[in-house]
């Protein structure tokens, strides 16, 4: 029954059913935001353009939450990778607000690109470290030829980013790559989360 769910799930995310399509902005030819329920180590499009966005932390060699998840999923090659991104200072290969992408192993996916998202009450501005994640992360897909990138609620689990106000920023840093990535995916882990970004989604966006 975990590989009907999953068959499902993939066909969900392929575009086949369920979840909420949105326009990232009106002009012709334009990117589509979609959001799904769901566990994103299954999410795939596209094997050969497509990447997930892992919730990390600064060292980049796994964790809890969705990272965890993430490793398992990929198998111990991905934490091998990851060990093999140099070091910008001792102990951080990823600074806050930074990304870096590595292959993604077992996962369905090409590309993994690792973010780290801000530790809600311990950054100054939370709010700019949450963008630039956002930001640097569909930049990094962007150079790669990424077409299809699924994001998780970076910083909304163990980080405690308050979720509402991270939706905002999520949708509104997606608006900015429009042009560039065909389809930016969120996969949410709850339905509480799933109808809060449908809800910022509908607030910013126009509904396919
Ligand atoms: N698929 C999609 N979303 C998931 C999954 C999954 N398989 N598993 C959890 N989530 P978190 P953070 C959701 O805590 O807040 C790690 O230890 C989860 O419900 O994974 O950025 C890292 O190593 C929540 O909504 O990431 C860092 O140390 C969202 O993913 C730290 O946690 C993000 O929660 C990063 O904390």
């Amino acid at each position: 029954s975990s590989i009907l769910a999953a068959r499902a799930f993939s066909m969900a995310a392929s575009g086949f059913g369920g979840g909420d399509t949105f326009r990232l902005s009106a002009a012709p030819g334009a990117g589509a935001l979609k959001l799904h329920k769901g566990d994103i180590t299954l999410w795939t499009v596209d094997g050969a353009t497509d990447a997930i966005v892992n919730a990390a932390n600064e060292r980049m060699l796994g964790g809890g939450g969705v990272d965890g998840a993430i490793h398992r999923a990929a198998g111990s090659e991905l934490v091998e990778a990851c060990r093999k991104v140099p070091e910008v200072k001792p102990g951080v290969r990823c600074p806050t607000g930074e990304a870096r992408i590595t292959p993604a192993f077992k996962l369905p996916v090409s590309r993994v690109i690792h973010t780290v998202g801000p530790i809600y009450d311990m950054d100054k501005h939370p709010e700019v470290s949450l963008k630039n994640a956002y930001e640097n992360s569909l930049k990094l897909a962007k150079e790669n030829g990424i077409q299809y990138i699924a994001f998780p609620a970076i910083s909304c689990g163990i980080f405690r980013y308050p979720p509402e106000e991270a939706s905002k920023i999520a949708v509104s840093t997606a608006q900015q790559f429009s042009d560039d990535i065909k389809e930016v995916h969120f996969v949410l882990f709850s339905d509480d989360l799933y109808e809060i970004w449908r809800k910022t989604a509908q607030e910013m966006l126009s509904q396919f």
